[in-house]
């Protein structure tokens, strides 16, 4: 954990930066109880990524996939947001942002697809539109593989076939295909709304003039193992920027950042950001 003194240059650089980027991964929700994918108990240790992240994966298997992502639903829809993302929403509203950055303006871009943060949001500050990018997209979208469409949908189970499958995540079933998600409007077959491994992410161009902009990173809670997200604090302290890491353990490049902030990130952030300890505070105070 951060000594005092780290505590109080970090927030005398909150104080000064005029643009914050947050660019938040899996450990952001873990206090919520959403499995991370790399580090010890995440998901990808007990399942090959490769063969549930990528597009050839789904339609090599898509009883397989969705057997996963259904799990993940399920996960999601129970879940809440952390003193973590609550923390950071709060960064969404004006007051809060003025108490600890007077000039400053914040925007959070989250790897996860657990719609977590947006919750958060949504609590903190219900009649702003927050400055949000999920960049990979949403467990609660469907993407129909023939005709394209779009929607968001929380059913849960998603269909019939995948009911009490979550109980049983590594013994999969097969489920015929006719039987898994389909399209209301054509009835092709549902994919999730997720980007996968050589897909592009979403709102590129957006994001990439955020950290153009930004001066100063905050990277809460990734490995920073994954592209283009794990080069955004690299492009920040390029150009001048100040990058803080937020992590429970020592994660790529954090030896780079300009500041370390080793522990859980539901009582880091609240403690960094607000000088607030999320032990003792149901949510931040200036
Ligand atoms: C805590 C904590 C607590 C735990 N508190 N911390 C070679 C070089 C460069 C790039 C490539 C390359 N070869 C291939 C690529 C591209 C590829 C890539 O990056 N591959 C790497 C593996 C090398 N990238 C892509 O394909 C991307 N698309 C792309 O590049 O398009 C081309 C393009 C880009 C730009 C312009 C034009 C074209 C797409 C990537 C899609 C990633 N998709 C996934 C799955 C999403 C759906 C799903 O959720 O199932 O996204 S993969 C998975 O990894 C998921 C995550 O969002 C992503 C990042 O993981 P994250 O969040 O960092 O989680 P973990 O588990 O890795 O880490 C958790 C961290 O939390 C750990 O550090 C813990 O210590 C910490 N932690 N508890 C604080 N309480
Ligand atoms: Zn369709």
């Amino acid at each position: 954990m951060a000594s005092s003194k780290d505590i109080e240059q970090f927030r005398s650089v909150l104080r000064k930066s005029k643009n914050i980027v947050a660019i938040a991964g899996a450990g952001l929700s873990a206090a919520s109880g959403i499995p991370t994918f790399r580090d010890a108990g995440g998901l990808w240790r007990t399942h090959d990524a490769m063969s549930l992240a990528t597009p050839e994966a789904f339609f090599e298997n898509p009883s397989r996939v969705w057997q996963f992502y259904h799990y993940r639903r399920e996960k999601a829809l129970r879940a809440t947001p952390n003193a973590g993302h609550i923390a950071l929403a709060a960064l969404s509203v004006p007051e809060r942002l003025e108490a600890v950055a007077p000039t400053a303006r914040f925007t959070l871009v989250t790897q996860n697809v657990d719609g977590l943060s947006v919750k958060a949001f949504q609590n903190v500050c219900p009649s702003r539109e927050p400055e949000l990018f999920e960049m990979h997209g949403r467990l609660f979208d469907t993407i129909c593989t023939d005709c394209g469409d779009c929607k968001a949908n929380f059913d849960s189970p998603i269909c019939p076939a995948l009911t009490g499958t979550e109980e049983q995540l590594g013994n999969e079933i097969e489920i015929p295909l006719e039987d898994l998600p389909r399209c209301q409007e054509c009835t092709g077959l549902l994919r999730p709304g997720v980007v996968w491994f050589g897909e592009v992410p979403h709102q590129l161009e957006e994001i990439g003039q955020i950290v153009d902009d930004a001066d100063l990173a905050l990277v809460v809670g990734t490995s920073s193992t994954v592209y283009p997200a794990a080069g955004y604090a690299y492009e920040v302290a390029d150009h001048g920027g100040t990058v803080a890491v937020f992590n429970i353990q020592h994660s790529e490049g954090d030896e780079d950042a300009h500041f370390l902030f080793l522990g859980p990130c539901h009582e880091t952030l609240p403690l960094a950001l607000f000088g607030i300890n999320a032990e003792s505070e149901a949510s931040p105070q200036n």
